[in-house]
């Protein structure tokens, strides 16, 4: 028995030995006996490390003292992608996935290509593309406009058709000839206007001569077309001009094409009667607009027609419809809108109307009672002249619905809307 108690004793003597042995061979303290880990992270003694941390979630690091901030940051998108992690552990020591979400425009894992956006050759009639983040840019060669350069900007602006009147109209001097009997007035300078004294001349002491014509809103010119004529049979025109344009009548600059730093000099006329068109490419978008005279034969002597367009184009889908057709009776006074109208020579209040097109009808005729019930618009005074109106604000609509007030003769309508899609 005893020797059973003496080898126990003798056995748990050995193990307090080994266990000092052990103890008295490793470094100095336990390594973990201060936790190193910050944040709540495990510390275990490591095997070449002193330590290893075990780090809760949300935190790496050696100690764990650094914030896990995941796949996303920083962001491995590029140009604005939005980087989401799609993994649901935000362990650092866990190889998380994400994906990044692309801004338009761009493809790719990591948002890295930009989309050719030209590739479908978006650009009409010879336009250059230009590729955008998400969009493009057609560069469109006059008189082509609009974002494919499907539009062409090419309406004759009523020097001719009498569209601009006289009041528009201005020069630096007039010319006085046959003893003062003739005056070669700026409001003549109409592209083949007939007559004994049918265009404007400048007076022959003016050396800086110009003629101006007020668009009263800012258009978008395409192009001039230029005449002279001629006094007591002797042709006078102008053989090179420059042009300048204002958008408020008191600053002028001078016309030049892309990347010139000289005016734009154009070649006028060669003889009295033949007409010259210039195009402005890029186009000219102003409101006031003034020919200068370079080179003038006998004297500067004009004839002449603006080439362009309303800025926000012309609607070309016009549906029509009318109240009744031209019938013998008397018609009520509700609306006529007819291309079968545009045979008669009469006339009619309230031509031409100025709106943007869109989809809510019920809230556009409201719109346009209330616009026609506040206003009457001034119409036609003659079988030919345009008359402009411009709503002010333009309006959204889908249906537009011209209520004649006055007229002479019979209700007779030709028309144009001006609007934009938006
Ligand atoms: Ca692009």
């Amino acid at each position: 028995i005893s020797l059973s108690f003496f080898s126990r004793s003798n056995s748990v003597r050995l193990l307090m030995t080994l266990y000092l042995t052990v103890a008295s061979a490793l470094p100095a303290g336990d390594p973990c006996e201060v936790n190193m880990c910050s944040n709540g992270g495990t510390c275990v003694p490591g095997t070449g490390t002193p330590f290893i941390c075990i780090c809760p979630d949300g935190f790496s690091g050696d100690t764990c003292n650094e914030t896990e901030t995941g796949p996303c940051i920083p962001n491995p998108c590029q140009n604005d992608g939005v980087c989401e992690a799609t993994g649901h552990s935000r362990r650092g020591d866990v190889f998380n996935e994400y994906v990044c979400k692309c801004q338009p425009g761009y493809e790719g894992v990591h948002c890295q290509t930009n989309v050719n956006d030209c590739a479908g050759q978006p650009c009409e009639n010879g336009g250059v593309c230009r590729d955008l983040d998400g969009d493009f840019k057609c560069h469109c060669p006059s008189p082509f406009v609009g974002k494919h350069c499907q539009l062409r900007c090419i309406s004759l602006l009523g020097m001719e058709g009498g569209g601009i009147a006289e009041s528009q109209i201005s020069a630096s001097s007039v010319r006085y000839s046959l003893l003062g009997l003739q005056r070669w007035g700026p409001e003549l300078a109409r592209l083949h206007k007939k007559g004994l004294v049918n265009a404007w001349s400048a007076a022959a002491h003016d050396k800086n001569p110009w003629i101006q014509i007020n668009m009263q809103r800012k258009m978008r010119l395409t192009g001039i077309v230029t005449q002279g004529a001629s006094r007591m049979g002797s042709a006078e025109f102008i053989k090179a001009f420059k042009v300048a344009s204002s958008l408020d009548g008191k600053t002028y600059t001078m016309y030049r094409t892309e990347g010139q730093r000289k005016d734009h000099v154009f070649v006028g006329n060669v003889d009295n009667d033949s007409t010259k068109t210039n195009l402005f490419d890029p186009p000219i978008i102003a409101q006031y607009i003034r020919i200068v005279p370079v080179v003038c034969r006998k004297a500067c002597t004009l004839r002449m027609e603006l080439v362009g367009c309303e800025l926000n184009g012309k609607l070309t889908q016009m549906l029509l419809s009318v109240s009744s057709p031209h019938q013998k009776k008397k018609i009520k006074r509700t609306l006529l809108i007819s291309d079968k109208l545009f045979i008669h020579e009469e006339f009619l209040l309230a031509t031409t109307l100025i709106y943007c097109s869109s989809m809510n009808m019920s809230v556009l005729i409201i719109k346009l009672q209330v616009l026609l019930t506040r206003s009457i618009f001034p119409g036609n005074s003659d079988n030919n002249v345009h008359k402009k109106n411009i709503f002010e604000p333009a309006f959204y609509s889908r249906y537009v619905r011209i209520l004649p007030w006055e007229w002479h003769e019979r209700i007779t309508l030709r028309m144009e809307l001006l609007g934009c899609d938006e």
